[in-house]
């Protein structure tokens, strides 16, 4: 027979296997376990006006999704169970019902029309990138990204970001750190609480710029310019990745956003303007990629025939 002990041994076991050694903190703690289930499993935290305005939507979406997922099943499942035929229900012998089928047509098309509708204002908004500070050219390459400081504060200044995770960690021949796959050479930096606008384009093949925390997500294509915009209100390190299947080294082309202060975000130009840190100048790229990086311009920069990570993969 099970003891209350084994039970609960049980149960933990079950819940240590499923959220991966958080159920210590759901017997200890619960607003401990909510945060640790928040940040693993929940989208990043919003730090622009948009991305909250989008992760409410999230939500709200999720709701609806959940009523009629319980809606739907509840009366599938109930049905089999109230009516099943060890009871000695005999199934019905209709073969259509008019009523029925106008209802399941018209109240999913409302229901779609309605998430629209409401989704409008925000696709709207995303879209309205007028009267920015400052216009940043995003340009996607296989498997880097090219940035390049179009108008405002530190304009002419342009460098490639490339991954720098170790190809070790790839391969599990080093511990994995905490921003695995996400850590960049040269982050893309904005200052803080002002409108940035990027334009974004790709220069071989679809790639699309994502960064969930400032709530932008943009396909950047060849021979197109798409943009948006974010105003970061909290400085910090924003990351995303590339989110258009683009190839063999898609998912290590990862994106890093340094939100700063005003004062640092003037440092930092004028010591990129001076060239004195001479890492993120394109000129002086790791020979790796000198390729690309020998072009004095990343717009017209051709990319790599072969990226850093398929080097080190023929190593
Ligand atoms: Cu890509």
């Amino acid at each position: 027979m099970l003891t209350a002990k084994r039970i609960v041994t049980k149960v933990t076991k079950f819940f240590k296997g499923f959220f991966g050694g958080s159920c210590a903190s759901l017997v200890f703690s619960l607003p401990a376990f909510a945060n640790d289930l928040n940040t693993r499993y929940n989208l990043r935290e919003p730090v622009t006006a948009l991305a909250r305005d989008l992760y409410f939507m999230h939500y709200v979406l999720l709701a609806i999704c959940l009523v009629i997922f319980v809606g739907v099943f509840g009366v599938m499942f109930y049905s089999m169970y109230a009516h099943r035929k060890s009871r000695g229900y005999k199934p019905a012998d209709f073969s259509d019902n008019h009523t029925v089928e106008v209802l399941w047509t018209v109240i999913p098309f409302l229901i779609v029309v309605g998430i629209g509708v409401y989704a409008t204002p925000a696709v709207m908004a995303q879209k309205d990138t007028s009267n920015a500070d400052l216009t940043i050219k995003v340009t996607g390459y296989q498997w880097k990204w090219g940035y390049e400081y179009l108008k405002g504060e530190g304009e002419g200044i342009k460098f490639l970001s490339t991954l720098t995770t170790p190809y070790e960690q790839r391969i599990n021949a080093a511990p994995k750190t905490n921003d695995y796959l996400l850590e960049v050479d040269n982050p893309l930096v904005v200052p803080v609480n002002k409108k940035v606008r990027v334009v974004i384009t790709a220069n071989d093949v679809i790639h699309a710029w994502s960064v969930p925390a400032l709530g932008v997500k943009q396909d950047s294509i060849p021979g197109f310019v798409r943009d948006s915009w974010f105003k970061a209100e909290k400085t910090g390190s924003y990351v995303g990745q590339c989110s258009e299947l683009c190839g063999k080294d898609h998912a290590f082309m990862p994106i890093e956003v340094k939100v700063v202060s005003d004062e640092e975000y003037s440092e930092w130009v004028g010591l990129q303007l001076a060239g004195e840190t001479k890492k993120v100048s394109i000129s002086s790229a790791e020979p790796e990629n000198a390729d690309v990086l020998s072009q004095t311009d990343v717009a017209t920069a051709k990319p790599a025939t072969i990226s850093m990570s398929s080097q080190e993969e023929v190593k």
